[in-house]
């Protein structure tokens, strides 16, 4: 469903809101109490401040509104659709969507909308946008200004980002980290793309260049909706048990892993698990080893520990958040492309997510 919402004057860019649900949309029904889904179509009439941004915004409901902790990859495919079917049209987007899981969709997205070269800005809230104190209408409207946001006619953030609370990061570097504070997203190895404090201040080398993305924002948009379903995360803990991971690693149609491992990449040298790698490995799983710490990348060089996991076969996802390994283990395995062909786009960033 698309609602058109004008405002008056000046040259203006043209935003599609399209809102999944989340506590964003949260607003309590007068009569019975309870928490229901807020009409963002009447976004005018209930934040009148909009109307002095330079934008013309429509709204495309989802038809289902999901608590974020339900979103399936077939729900990323129904957003990347309703972008490339109105790609023209607008010059930005803003996607309202639950916290739990933004960084897995904001990543997902990040990969599936090829040659993208116009704004698509994520963005939710921590207390509903119908409770006096949320941080949910600060949220939006600082989405909406940075999605309509150019210079010489030229959007500034032609990239999937994600904003929050005051920061503006890249989508595919991003971890939800906090279940309560405002401030409840973290960018891990990767500066964020603007600061918002009285002004916003765009940090332009941070921002998609020419030459930081694998695909090409003169092409035109390609939307790919084939994401494997064959993979899985496994996080490393002292004491995992050989039939345990036996038992993961021998799932039928398993065909990519996010191993966490410890600090730079490291994992036991015991002789049962390195053999389990080999033959996982050998079978032609994609083994891709993700660092359990908040920040720093995987250097499997550095210690015996991680030497062993890189004989192998296990591929190093660098500096990569889980969210964005796993989906864009996703996106390479929905190509089904020759192994080799899939290690080839693992080993190297396609849309700015890990720094060799
Ligand atoms: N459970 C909610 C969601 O992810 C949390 C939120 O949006 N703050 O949909």
């Amino acid at each position: 469903m698309v609602h058109t919402v004008h405002s008056a004057g000046g040259e203006r860019s043209k935003i599609l809101i399209i809102y999944t649900g989340g506590t964003i949309g949260m607003k309590r029904d007068e009569t019975t109490g309870a928490l229901v889904p807020f009409d963002f179509s009447g976004i005018y009439e209930e934040f009148p401040a909009v109307r002095r941004l330079k934008v013309d915004i429509d709204v495309h409901t989802m038809p289902k509104l999901i608590d974020s902790s339900n979103v399936l990859p077939s729900d990323w495919c129904a957003i990347a659709e309703v972008i490339r079917d109105n790609y023209e049209r607008y010059d930005g987007f803003v996607i309202l969507h639950g916290t739990d899981t933004m960084s897995y969709t904001a990543s997902a997205l990040s990969f599936m909308l090829e040659n993208l070269a116009k704004p698509v800005v994520f963005t939710g809230s921590q207390i509903p946008i119908g409770v006096l104190r949320t941080d949910g209408r600060e949220n939006l409207i600082t989405a909406i200004e940075i999605a309509g946001a150019k210079i010489d006619g030229r959007p500034i953030v032609p990239e999937v980002s994600l904003l929050f609370h005051s920061r503006l990061c890249r989508g595919n570097r991003t971890h939800k980290c906090s279940a309560e504070e405002l401030d409840a997203f973290s960018t891990p190895n990767y500066p964020p793309l603007a600061e918002v404090g009285v002004k916003i201040a765009y940090n332009g080398a941070a921002i998609r260049q020419a030459n930081c993305f694998a695909d090409s924002p003169t092409e035109p948009l390609e939307v790919a909706t084939m994401m494997s379903e064959g993979v899985a995360i496994i996080k490393m803990f002292p004491g995992i048990g050989e039939y345990t991971l036996r038992a993961i690693l021998s799932v039928e149609g398993l065909r990519g892993v996010v191993l966490e491992t410890y600090g730079a990449g490291n994992a036991p040298t015991a002789e049962w698990f390195l053999r389990l790698m080999k033959e996982t490995v050998e079978r032609g799983v994609i083994v891709l080893n993700v660092t359990q710490c908040d920040n720093g990348t995987v250097e499997m060089q550095l210690y015996e520990t991680g030497q062993r996991l890189l004989s192998v076969g296990v591929v190093s996802a660098y500096d990569m958040t889980t969210e964005a390994a796993i989906t864009k283990l996703m996106y390479v395995l929905g190509k089904n492309l020759p192994l080799t062909e899939s290690l080839e786009l693992l080993r190297k960033p396609l849309r700015g997510e890990f720094t060799l």
